[in-house]
């Protein structure tokens, strides 16, 4: 059946914010017959027009195909995706190298559409299909001592021509902290429009923390360890006064070259005008309470 997406949608058919999670239910019983919004009719509708396949596709940073926009799209098909495994480890109760196929049997895939901003100003709304990484790490089973997940891309150099340069200290690093990981809205992604994601987003497999900058969004992951230090990441370790642990999408906190309080959407044209950034991308009701007492200004 051809994906596609309603496209007349009226005021009346845009759901509270309140009503956000209780989209999930209807979702995840309606992605098994491929309908995705169509379906959740006018109850489950949220505002968001997602982007076109071609710009999910042809505009990405994924550095180890190269720095370009297009780099990702001309070299991600040299990436071998199967077989694929992801090996969690550290403070789990069932450490292993687990199979990327065992893994898809045991998971119920959901659609969610969700805003995607970029640390540079840019932005898209993207459907992904995919089963919260809580889920996942429940598998493995997460011990009472752990505080941090750490993640780790995919370093094959061979297949990733962008790795010749040292742009980054491969493999590519991210991490979130234990309860951002168990929030309901973190995705591991494995598809985009009811299709397996292409690898140039991440094949077979890459983290969606729609609340954060897009490269706390790690993709093609091979590594998931739970630990009680906060892990090192890659774009933190590359330059630590740009990119912090937490890099909660925040119109109000500037990067040190750029404002954040606008963002461009990518498919708009040339003379788009540019949109407002929302507090936390748009999920302030969702994850504000994860970040009580701390101060948003300095924890970038
Ligand atoms: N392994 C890896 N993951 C990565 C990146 C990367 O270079 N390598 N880029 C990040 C950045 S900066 C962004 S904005 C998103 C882009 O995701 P998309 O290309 O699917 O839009 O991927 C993130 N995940
Ligand atoms: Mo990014």
């Amino acid at each position: 059946m051809a994906y596609r997406w309603t496209n007349d949608l009226t005021h009346d058919d845009v759901t509270p914010q309140g009503a956000f999670l209780n989209r999930r239910q209807i979702m995840a019983g309606m992605a098994g017959l491929g309908l995705g919004s169509l379906a959740g009719g006018a109850q489950a509708q949220d505002a968001l027009e997602p982007n076109s396949w071609e710009d999910v596709t042809s505009y990405n940073n994924y550095y180890e195909f190269g720095t370009g926009k297009d780099d990702p799209a001309d070299n991600a098909h040299l990436l071998t995706t199967s077989p694929w495994s992801v090996t969690i480890d550290g403070m789990v109760d069932r450490p292993g190298e687990y199979d990327f196929k065992d893994i898809m049997a045991e998971m119920t895939v959901e659609e969610r559409i969700y805003r995607f901003r970029c640390v540079e100003a840019w932005s898209m709304v993207v459907p992904w299909n995919g089963f919260e990484l809580a889920d996942l790490l429940a598998m493995a089973g997460v011990q009472d001592s752990a505080k941090y997940v750490a993640f780790e891309t995919l370093y094959r150099p061979s297949e990733m021509p962008g790795t010749a340069y040292r742009v980054l200290d491969w493999p590519y690093r991210e991490g979130l902290r234990l309860d951002e990981a168990m929030n309901p809205l973190t995705l591991m992604a494995t598809g985009i429009f009811g299709k397996d994601l292409p690898n140039q987003n991440g094949a077979p497999l890459r983290l969606v923390v729609p609340w954060k900058y897009g490269f706390k969004s790690i993709k093609s992951i091979v590594r998931i360890t739970l630990s009680d230090q906060e892990p090192p990441t890659s774009w933190n370790m590359s330059n630590g006064r740009e990119y912090g642990f937490y890099s909660n999408v925040n119109p109000q906190v500037s990067h040190p070259r750029w404002s954040q309080a606008t963002e461009r959407r990518i498919g708009g044209g040339l003379f788009a005008k540019r949109q407002p950034t929302l507090m936390f991308n748009g999920y302030e009701d969702e994850v504000a309470s994860l970040y009580d007492g701390m101060d948003l200004g300095k924890f970038y």
